[in-house]
């Protein structure tokens, strides 16, 4: 990648204002696979200044001209979409299958979301007869800063370019240094796709560089943040002075409740799901609780897809899940299989070590604790590995209990054949999100947490309205 250690400020490539090279390591391989430049101040400052010069042009454009242009990005994702799967399955080796048809797809699925929301969304109107005469615009907060993760790397650029081009923003992207080169590639395609310059400005760098020079910014007007609840907080406490709306979506701890009467799919779509992209995601069903008729029949089903679930490497073709991303994320996952050992949980597939198959990269071995408590650690913690705890409960008011007691609120799942089971306990279940017997959410349903799982929500009108000020004129009309 010819453009890997400079950043795209003002519709142009430039080289950091002083080269701070980091390796980029492909986890399969554990091999450097490309050398970006972490940026400084310096750079922060030019590319929001660019992102500045750029705003009132952009807002004074007409809806459906950035209507148009958000079209005009999303054909250009799809001409790149092989390039970009090649990106993702380097830096954070997800097999090359699952990048082409779930990471690299999340953007389609995004841009079109938000393109028919736009369309159908009312930017100004009266304000009703109670307040004769007055009238309500949304405008674009202005500059935003998009900090983003390396989990979903392509999927979380689309959760936050698309409303903040939509919304009428200019913006600076830093993605995650972890894996930044689907970033790269997507500064690519927004050239191609003939935006503005200004408008879209991206610079690498890492958390305590970059991403708390943007949030401390005073000419950055809101930050849009996905990642870990610890830099969220950091990055909540950097805005404060200046008083910028912060957006997060942070981390979680999902319950999986599945009841007797659940279908015969439930506990193996639940498990498979836990360890999909290597369970890192943020809405993992990492807590299976099953009711105690079933609850054996579940570990067992389970431990066989923990076994079945091939680990492969990030260039084979075909079902399986990678590596984790680094090898902080593994010696991390690492510590918690074995407090999970240690604090008495009882092990029924995996387990601490690599695959057998594999003797380099950070693959960590599918793994499935059974007679999971609340007080152990891998039942309070995010793990982001692909490890499940399943844990037995009795009664409807136990499970939601149990569900709730958690500091994290994103995503919760219920399976039962009972629907006014299913909608007594959706409404009692504290997270953004509850998804039900493995129906998924449309394109624009949407996204975010409560409690120290975030604020805001992303995805469709939902995620227009984060970019925008709400503005209230009297005697309008
Ligand atoms: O994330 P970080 P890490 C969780 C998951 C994982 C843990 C640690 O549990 O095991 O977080 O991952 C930027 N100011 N999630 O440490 O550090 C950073 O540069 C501004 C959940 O790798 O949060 C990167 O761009 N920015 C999650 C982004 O934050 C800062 C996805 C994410 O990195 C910053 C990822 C700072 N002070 C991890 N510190 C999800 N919600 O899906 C870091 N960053």
């Amino acid at each position: 990648m010819h453009h890997s250690t400079e950043f795209y400020i003002n519709g142009r490539w430039v080289a950091p204002a002083t080269l701070r090279p980091l390796p980029v390591i492909d986890p399969s391989t554990e091999e450097v696979c490309a050398t970006i430049s972490l940026g400084d101040q310096a750079d922060t400052d030019a590319a929001v200044a660019a992102a500045r010069a750029a705003f009132d042009g952009w807002a004074a454009t007409p809806i459906p001209e950035r209507i148009a242009a958000l079209e005009r990005l999303l054909a250009a994702y799809t001409a790149r979409a092989e390039d970009m799967a090649q990106a993702i399955t380097a830096e954070m080796g997800a097999p090359i299958d699952w990048s082409r048809q779930q990471q690299v797809t999340s953007g389609d699925w995004h841009f079109e979301g938000f393109l028919a929301a736009a369309k159908e969304m009312e930017w100004d109107r009266p304000l009703g007869p109670h307040a004769p005469g007055e009238r309500i615009f949304h405008e674009p907060i202005g500059v935003v800063a998009l900090i983003t993760p390396w989990n979903w790397p392509m999927n979380q650029i689309a959760l936050k370019v698309a409303p903040a081009l939509l919304a009428g923003c200019t913006m600076v992207l830093k993605p995650s240094e972890v894996a930044p080169l689907s970033g790269l590639v997507f500064a690519e395609i927004v050239d191609a796709a003939g935006i503005p310059p200004g408008v879209f400005n991206l610079v690498n760098g890492d958390g305590p560089g970059v991403g708390s020079q943007l949030s401390a910014h005073p000419d950055v007007d809101m930050v849009s943040f996905t990642g870990s609840t610890r830099a969220g907080r950091l990055i909540s406490i950097a805005a404060a002075d200046t008083i910028k709306r912060v957006s997060l979506e942070l981390g979680g701890k999902g319950a999986n409740i599945i009841f007797a009467d659940a279908d015969d799919k439930a506990v193996k779509r639940g498990a498979t799901r836990c360890f999909n992209n290597s369970g890192q995601s943020c809405n993992a069903p990492t807590r299976m609780l099953v009711q105690r008729d079933r609850y054996e029949a579940a570990v067992e089903i389970a431990a066989r897809v923990a076994e079945e679930t091939p680990v492969i490497p990030a260039a084979q073709e075909g079902r399986g899940i990678g590596p984790v991303v680094s090898e902080v994320q593994f010696d991390k996952i690492q510590t918690l299989i074995q407090t999970g050992i240690d604090q008495g949980a009882r092990l029924v597939a995996g387990g601490t070590g690599r695959p057998g198959h594999l003797n380099r990269g950070f693959f960590v071995r599918p793994t499935v604790f059974a007679d999971v408590t609340p007080d152990m650690t891998i039942y309070r913690e995010e793990i982001f590995g692909p490890v499940l705890s399943i844990i037995p409960f009795d009664t409807e008011e136990d499970a939601v209990r149990m569900a709730n007691d958690t500091v994290y609120g994103l995503t919760n799942y219920i399976q039962t054949t009972d629907k006014d089971r299913l909608r007594r306990m959706a409404r009692r279940l504290k997270s953004g999100m509850v998804e039900c017997n493995g129906k998924g959410f449309g394109k624009g349903s949407p996204f975010g947490g409560m409690k120290q799982s975030g604020n805001g929500r992303e995805g469709g009108p939902w995620g227009i309205h984060e970019f925008l000020e709400v503005k209230t004129v009297s005697d309008w009309d």
